[in-house]
């Protein structure tokens, strides 16, 4: 594959942006190589710059469930941009967003709209403070909550992927309040409630991790945490950025029947473009200004363009629920060739999968927490993962980031990547 094109644009890049991209992990720094500049995508392909196009499992980190430039979205996109681009004034349409988010979402009594997945869980967290009057919270290792200075301890995606121990520019009051446990590990969360008793006002975690490749909670752990946020006055956040209106209409809430006190969302509900919320029980929720004093604010916050590309999707994922069963099947279809292409081979791996979110990690034992994704066999991944871009398939430049599929691919698409995985597998023995 040529990629003279992409190799000269990163060239260009890194003299006028850090590194040559906007958010670390694209750089490809830890898988090695030189990213690919993406011209355009459609369905489920993704088109460089140099020509060649991919299979995209990434699908801009989750939105894209029924595939790029899903053409409802772009329509509705091309309508309302004739009306301007931003008011920072209400609009009608952020009702029925709100409205389409409660319909869909269980305990969304109201919900507040920002324009990224790091600002809802930064007011997310802001808010539980103010509600219960305290400052501290627990988070899980190798979980992401976006990059807002107290979630950058033991954090998961480019963090980890990059080996971050401390990040520079955090002030370590700041960080000392943010208390880390494994993640499945509940008698880890019990000793930190009872060590910090009183203090402690939120637990916030990915309900299915997506930011150490997919780790799957374990059975009975989120009710545990459930219990334990009831009895002790903790605000119980999910954050729903990567698996909100993907696991289920009503997001891992509904799909795990739990039920939280706040969520959060991000890129999904924007229909890629850039937007997020957070929302949850009224009681918690009307403390925010200008109702309450925990203040909260952007001009850019439901913003006219973002909000009809996000209300276009949810609305379709809300119409037909098949699109869940679809999704799942089709991950389903390529866990099953995956597991079989690498049964055959002498590769430890393990295939972690929860409805349509999917990641391989190169490992003996069960992977189920940070400690456990980190200490797989990344070099390997590595290897995995340039062999499948050069045979047209894009994925995540990390172990430690999920796979996401969309509707737009097709079985043959699944056949493709799961045939070009035996090659890899024939090419290691
Ligand atoms: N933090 C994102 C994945 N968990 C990556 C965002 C990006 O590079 O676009």
């Amino acid at each position: 594959m040529n990629h003279n094109n992409s190799n000269q644009l990163f060239s260009r890049a890194q003299a006028s942006i850090p590194g040559g991209v906007n958010s670390p992990v694209r750089a490809f720094k830890s898988v090695g190589g030189t990213p690919i500049f993406i011209k355009k995508a459609k369905g489920a392909y993704l088109y460089d710059e140099d020509g060649n196009s991919y299979i995209d499992y990434i699908n801009s980190w989750g939105p894209m469930i029924l595939g790029h430039a899903y053409q409802p979205v772009i329509d509705a996109i091309k309508e309302k941009v004739e009306g301007s681009t931003s008011f920072g004034a209400p609009t009608e349409l952020e009702i029925e967003m709100a409205e389409l988010i409660k319909s869909m979402a269980p305990n969304m009594d109201m919900v507040r709209m920002v324009s990224s997945g790091t600002e809802a869980c930064m007011s997310a967290i802001r808010l539980a403070r103010g509600y219960t009057s305290r400052n501290k919270f627990i988070k899980f290792e190798g979980c992401y909550h976006g990059h807002a200075d107290a979630f950058l301890v033991k954090a998961g995606s480019g963090v980890a992927t990059f080996n971050i121990q401390t990040v520079p520019g955090v002030p370590a009051n700041v960080s000392d309040d943010t208390l880390t446990a494994p993640y499945n590990d509940i008698e880890a969360v019990k000793k930190l409630v009872v060590e910090h008793k009183d203090e402690i006002a939120a637990i916030i975690i990915e309900p299915v991790a997506g930011n150490m490749g997919c780790i799957i909670p374990q059975e009975g752990f989120h009710q545990a945490i459930r219990q334990i946020c009831n009895k002790e006055g903790i605000v119980l956040i999910f954050d729903e950025v990567m698996t909100g209106f993907r696991l289920a209409a009503g997001g891992a809430q509904q799909r795990l029947g739990v039920d939280a006190d706040l969520v959060t969302y991000g890129k999904v509900i924007g229909g890629g473009m850039p937007v997020g919320a957070f929302g949850g029980k009224k009681e918690i929720m009307q403390l925010i200004a200008p109702l309450g004093n925990v203040y909260q604010a952007g001009t850019l916050s439901g913003n006219p363009i973002a909000m009809i590309a996000g209300y276009t999707l949810l609305k379709t994922l809300k119409d037909n629920p098949s699109i869940f069963e679809s999704i799942d099947k089709k991950t389903e279809l390529l866990h099953i060739g995956l597991e079989e292409a690498f049964s055959k081979s002498k590769i430890p791996f393990v295939i972690n999968r929860l409805g349509s979110m999917i990641s391989i990690h190169f490992s003996e034992k069960p992977v189920v927490d940070f400690a456990s994704a980190a200490a797989a066999n990344n070099a390997l991944f590595n290897k995995f993962f340039h062999f499948m871009l050069d045979g047209g398939i894009y994925l995540p430049p990390s172990a430690f980031e999920t796979w996401f599929i969309s509707d737009a691919l097709t079985d043959e698409d699944i056949q493709k990547t799961i045939n070009r995985a035996r090659e890899f597998v024939m090419s290691q023995q």
